[in-house]
């Protein structure tokens, strides 16, 4: 061989020893070093048989292969060094009955146990996907290299239903989508399975999402012909396995659209028997089909308002057609209207707070985290806590509308985790909204939490490989509303990229701090939706005169002469009085509300003193510059890990954390030369005077910014 091919063949085998295009999400398995782990995989028994049993049998076989490179040996219960199987009579002596039962379905327990003299791991659960979900925890465990605890290891999910919401239309283009096209391949589909289903079912499986609404809430009623129902039924297929049910979206004027009816007035019988039969038509198709989502008058979609019929009266007829099926209508409170001038905030729970106790059983309403739109930080929305007979579900969003896109770094678990664990006080304190969430507050049996998901056809799934961390975080949180944001940080980081202590304690820093950075430069003290026009990337404070006047930045941060903020006081809006007294009250004095939410509930002068004695406009100022500042530190961070993950990921992460820097720069100059044209004050000492003018700022138009 010629020493240049030799050379060329070396440099190849060291690249692809160092190339990762972060396809394999958490699910790395990458090499270590731990000998008694690695005996664990040399005797496994399994038992039973099924497609879900199948399931476990590759991932075992995948973790294997890559932590150890070794296969896995299956062998007889006797030992075996890892047994799985459903929990049974026999196991009563190592795992008493009680135990057990306060387990739920999907929960299950790992345990070393004695085995006839000999020690063995034992996974066990009431149910096969519970299996499931052990062996993922288990194989978890391994790659962080955790040992486990003497005593066993014990988890199930608070959680009913844990869905992803797909925003994607049938065309593939994904509303509010950053990360290339969807993933489905409906023209593929169903004659081509892609290994990507697979794999986007494992990566759910492992932090325990059961559910995925497959098509954009702003609904395409061709979804439900038999042309595409054949489609999903073959991506049904596919999740099954993996404990993962399918849910569509219904367009409410669908009756019209393909039953050629003359209305879709959810009380007209004609109406209600297109329904019913459609139903049956999905359950011959997919016989475990979860049900619907239905954004219905919002945004010009169509719904009850048009027969001047109630939301309930809506929801309740698709509740009706699915009840058969123990299918759940999944219905948004995301409702408000064209024509009221009424604050957007309030629009919602206006409306259902009078419906309350009127849907049927299989009916859970979706309520955004906030009341206006999954702004970087938005205070609880007040249903949460307004509505007692009725089941709520939290709606966040993962996909970053609102955040920067696909390039700026925000690590949403400690966003989720500020709402989740927001009191309301609805039944006194410690009235949790994830207690409202988990249904425990008010005795729900059905509970469910949705994340809008980021998913694409980009290689690493989520554009920034960091954002695959929120679709992690999601699950881990829809698993476990009660679950730290660090530990969540924490795992990712390790089963990511690596468990070297010296690499996960900064990143996880960065991690933990970003959202509050975003929130920094984008809408500090309770700014909301100054973002630029439409697609949302970018400053906009700018925006107005837009046909509604709640599509305007300047309605919402109401800046002038006198001051800055919308004011939800009961001499503004009263958007307060939707909340308990406690908050209302609370809230209702500048002073006591906490300044993150400050100039979202209140409008106040230039010169009022914050907490620090600095005055708004100075106070504002910095936390811009203070984003900026961790912008830039960030790229300094990351650059000082070079070596420790492969340069692949390395890079592609550095080159989004320098556009994240440069762009935040731009957020703070475009706002603040815009608001200072208002406040009439100096930029105060310790920030940076924008180096051009307010209208080169304005003039920034980035051109066909995907996701609309
Ligand atoms: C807004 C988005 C819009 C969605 C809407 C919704 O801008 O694209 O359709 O929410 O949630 O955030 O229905």
């Amino acid at each position: 061989m010629k020493k240049w091919s030799f050379l060329l063949l070396f440099s190849f085998v060291a690249l692809q020893a160092f190339a990762n295009d972060g396809y394999k999400l958490w699910l790395q398995y990458y090499s270590i070093n731990n000998s008694s782990y690695r005996e664990i995989f040399s005797s496994v028994y399994i038992e039973g048989e099924s497609s879900t049993i199948d399931a476990i049998k590759d991932e075992l076989a995948r973790a294997s292969k890559g932590m150890f490179d070794e296969d896995v040996v299956e062998s007889s219960d006797e030992g075996a060094n890892l047994r799985i199987q459903l929990y049974d009579q026999g196991l009563r002596d190592v795992i008493p009955e009680d135990e057990m039962n306060s387990l739920s379905e999907q929960g299950f327990f790992i345990k070393e146990i004695n085995y006839n003299g000999a020690s063995q791991v034992l996974i066990t659960a009431k149910s096969q996907i519970g299996l499931l979900y052990g062996t993922f925890r288990f194989l978890q465990k391994i790659q962080k290299n955790e040992k486990l605890p003497t005593y066993g290891f014990k988890d199930a999910p608070t959680i009913e239903h844990r869905i992803l919401n797909h925003w994607d239309n049938l065309d593939r283009t994904v509303e509010r989508g950053y990360s290339g096209f969807s993933i489905w391949n409906w023209h593929r589909l169903p004659r081509h399975i892609d290994q990507q289903y697979i794999d986007y079912a494992r990566a759910n499986a492992s932090v325990g999402i059961n559910g995925t609404v497959l098509t954009n809430v702003n609904a395409n009623s061709l979804i439900l012909t038999p042309e595409y129902l054949e489609k999903v039924a073959a991506l049904a297929e596919v999740f099954r396995p993996y404990g993962i049910k399918v849910y569509l979206t219904a367009r409410f004027s669908s009756p019209i659209e393909l039953g050629k009816l003359e209305t879709a007035d959810p009380l007209d019988p004609e109406v209600k028997k297109w329904w019913a039969d459609k139903v049956e038509e999905i359950y011959d198709y997919i016989p475990d089909f979860g049900g619907f989502l239905v954004k219905a008058d919002s945004e010009g979609q169509p719904g009850p308002h048009n027969y001047k019929r109630t939301q309930a009266e809506g929801a309740n007829l698709l509740a009706d057609a699915l009840k058969p099926y123990n299918g759940i209508v999944m219905w948004r409170a995301f409702v408000y209207s064209e024509e009221s001038p009424e604050d957007r905030a309030k629009q919602a729970y206006n409306e259902f707070k009078p419906l309350d106790g009127q849907f049927r059983d299989n009916v859970i309403v979706q309520v955004k985290n906030g009341a206006i739109d999954f702004q970087p930080r938005e205070p609880f929305h007040s249903l949460f806590g307004g509505l007692e007979k009725t089941p709520l579900m939290m709606e966040f969003q993962i996909t970053q509308e609102y955040l920067g896109h696909d390039t700026h770094l925000a690590f949403l678990a400690p966003m989720y985790e500020e709402i989740l664990q927001t009191d309301t006080h609805a039944k006194g304190e410690g009235s949790t909204v994830s207690k409202i969430v988990s249904g425990q507050l008010f005795n729900h049996s059905l509970s469910a939490i949705a994340g809008v998901s980021n998913i694409g056809s980009d290689r690493n799934w989520t554009g920034h490989h960091f954002h695959q961390a929120n679709w992690f975080a999601f699950g881990r949180l829809a698993w476990n509303p009660e679950e730290k944001s660090s530990n969540i940080a924490d795992d990712w980081i390790k089963l990511t990229f690596s468990s070297n202590e010296e690499f996960v304690r900064p990143v996880k820093d960065v991690m933990l701090a970003s959202h509050e950075m975003v929130v920094n430069y984008m809408t500090p003290l309770g700014l909301h939706h100054i973002m630029a026009w439409d697609h949302h990337y970018g400053p906009g404070p700018w925006v107005t005169g837009k046909h509604r006047e709640d599509w305007n930045s300047t309605y919402y941060h109401q800046a002038s002469e006198y001051g800055i903020g919308f004011d939800r006081t009961a001499e503004g809006s009263d958007a307060l009085k939707q909340y308990h007294p406690e908050l209302e009250k609370q809230w209702s004095d500048p002073e006591t509300t906490p300044e993150k939410f400050l100039l979202w509930f209140h409008h106040l002068p230039w010169d009022y003193t914050l907490e620090n004695g600095e005055i708004l406009w100075d106070g504002l100022a910095k936390r811009y510059q203070e984003g900026v500042d961790e912008a830039r530190s960030n790229v300094e961070v990351w650059r000082s890990l070079e070596g420790f993950i492969d340069a692949e990921r390395y890079e592609h992460v550095l080159s989004f954390l320098k556009i994240q820097a440069e762009e935040a720069e731009w957020w703070k100059n475009a706002c603040l030369l815009y608001f200072q044209q208002y406040s009439q004050k100096p930029i105060p000492e310790g920030v940076e005077k924008p180096e051009k003018d307010l209208e080169y700022y304005k003039s920034i138009d980035p051109k066909f910014v995907p996701g609309i």
